[in-house]
């Protein structure tokens, strides 16, 4: 087939109404035996989770979420979001289940004879899993505003459709008339599960931080590096309250996570699904959305190559927008998932595949930046940090930071091809 499109086609008018988007207003409530027969199979739980996805945030629910969870002492797990539907530093919240590995997450799944799923399909991930993903005995309950997402992948006992924000409401007030043996069980949850979070938190310290009697002087960003918490630890001192992160730091999400927690929708953004290469474009985006908030792009080293030429954008316009590379010089992620694919299978850990390399010859991000009109430095020992900070935060155009960072990197393998 052969379609010839007039030249002038883009030139030509067009007399169609351009109309606002329109978002529709959910109304009504839950009939009381609806909301009691939940609560019943909530009440009878002794390890409920919640799973919440973006579908709270966008009904404004993120309050109410907070109460449920604190109610009935639910660790929360956020299900393919991109959006914050619960403040990250709150003790009953577990961060992502992720969007690969169903295997890793089926200890979360799993582990639970009650799970509750709001404004979130079940489940992102990519789970291999062709058999219940969920306890043989768990009830599996959804909460949502969009039928489409219900019992749409994975088995669903009882599920709510309507206005989420007042559906959880509903939920709270009916919780709230539990008997005192359930609330001292509920309590019983809060106090275990909040013990859990904060053994999770001295994790990623211990991860994450620097290396205890490691001296300033050695990490030479050749063979000693420094991991990203202090990095994050410090940003978090010196950016101003309302500013804005873009996280699509993959390996070093979590010390971002951690140090710089977000607490508000529109705080903090993640790319839904896993797209490599939004980091530095979604910066830019939020950033000409709103100019009076600080907007902090991360985005790994490799991640950041997809779409690196949005640094001369955001010269070009002037986007004030601020960018962190984490040169970990590898697909450090895509390294842990075949360690994972290797433990999962009884395969002995080997030299990983050549292309997850990202190390020799070594990427200047500081140059790129600079090539294309962005003021830009490297930061690679932590005494460096502090200054670094202050002249990005301080810039009124873009800037960008090169932050040379600790990875599991092979240059030896060069040479030898992809995929061996
Ligand atoms: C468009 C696209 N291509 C490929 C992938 C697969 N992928 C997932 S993680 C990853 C590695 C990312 O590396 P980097 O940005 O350096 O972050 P790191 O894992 O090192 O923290 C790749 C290639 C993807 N998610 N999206
Ligand atoms: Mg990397």
């Amino acid at each position: 087939m052969y379609l010839c499109v007039p030249q002038d086609i883009l030139d030509a008018e067009i007399s169609e109404q351009i109309l606002p988007t329109h978002i529709p207003k959910l109304a009504g409530k839950a009939s009381d035996e609806d909301i009691q027969s939940m609560v019943s199979l909530i009440e009878q739980s002794s390890n409920p989770i919640i799973l919440a996805g973006d579908g709270v945030a966008w009904s404004n629910a993120n309050a109410s979420l907070v109460h449920l969870a604190e109610m009935i002492g639910a660790r929360v797990y956020m299900a393919d979001g991109g959006d914050i539907n619960m403040p990250e530093d709150h003790p009953l919240y577990f961060g992502s289940t992720g969007h690969m590995f169903g295997e890793a997450s089926l200890p979360i799944t799993t582990n639970s004879d009650c799970v509750i799923a709001i404004g979130c399909y079940l489940l992102p991930e990519v789970f291999p899993h062709l058999s219940d993903i969920f306890s043989p005995h768990a009830k599996i309950l959804h909460v949502d505003s969009n039928p489409f997402n219900i019992a749409k992948n994975h088995r669903v006992d009882l599920s709510l459709v309507g206005e989420i924000n007042g559906l959880i409401c509903q939920l709270v007030s009916s919780l709230d008339q539990a008997s005192e043996g359930t609330k001292a069980r509920f309590k019983a949850n809060n106090i275990h599960n909040r013990k859990l979070k904060e053994e999770k938190v001295s994790n990623i310290e211990a991860i994450y931080g620097l290396k205890p009697g490691v001296p300033d002087e050695d990490y030479d960003g050749k063979s000693v590096f420094m991991a990203s918490g202090e990095f994050c630890r410090e940003l978090s001192l010196q950016m101003p309250h309302n500013a804005v992160i873009f996280d699509e730091a993959l390996t070093n999400s979590p010390p971002i996570s951690h140090y710089i927690p977000a607490k508000d929708l529109g705080d903090k953004y993640w790319t839904r699904g896993g797209s490599l290469g939004t980091g530095f474009p979604g910066a830019i985006g939020i950033k000409l959305a709103d100019q009076s908030r600080e907007v902090i792009g991360f985005s790994g080293d490799g991640g950041s190559m997809y779409t690196i030429q949005t640094l001369w954008t955001a010269a070009r316009h002037n986007i004030a927008a601020k960018f962190v590379v984490c040169q970990n010089r590898s697909y450090r992620l895509l390294q842990a998932n075949i360690r994972q694919f290797w433990d999962e299978r009884g395969i002995s850990h080997h030299d990983y595949p050549l292309c997850f390399d990202l190390s020799n010859p070594e990427i200047s991000f500081e140059d790129i930046a600079k090539s294309m009109g962005v003021k830009a430095e490297r930061v690679w020992k932590p005494s460096q940090i502090k200054s670094a900070i202050a002249r990005m935060l301080s810039a009124t155009e873009p800037y960008l930071i090169n932050l040379v960072l600790d990875g599991d990197v092979h240059p030896e393998l060069i040479g030898i091809h992809c995929g061996q």
